[in-house]
């Protein structure tokens, strides 16, 4: 075997592929002031006041909300920090991470 045929074996991934990305989501609790969620929201996400009170209101109704999705690095990093800041702050606020079908 030559070395230029051993080189050929060698598995190329195409360049189109895509990382695979995961949701953050925010769990409803009955404890966290609305305020402190939307300020989270905004600090750890950057999202507008707007948004921020759109997702907080809607995981408030429906019991969760997706944030945004990430690489999962990035979602379970932002995750963390955002679930911290409730705990540093004495609140029992949730996030979690969940892979995209
Ligand atoms: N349910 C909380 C309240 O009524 C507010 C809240 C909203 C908390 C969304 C967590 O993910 C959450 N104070």
């Amino acid at each position: 075997m030559t070395e230029t045929d051993l080189k050929s074996r060698t598995k190329v991934k195409p360049e189109t592929e895509r990382p695979k990305l995961y949701k953050v989501i925010l769990v409803n609790d009955d404890f966290t002031p609305r305020e402190f969620v939307v300020r989270v929201l905004k600090a750890e996400f950057r999202v507008t006041d707007d948004q921020a009170y759109r997702i907080m209101i809607t995981a408030h109704r429906r019991g969760v909300c997706v944030v945004a999705v990430f690489t999962r690095d990035v979602a379970e990093t932002k995750a963390a920090r955002a679930t911290d800041a409730g705990k540093a702050a004495g609140y029992p606020l949730m996030f979690t991470t969940e892979p995209e079908e």
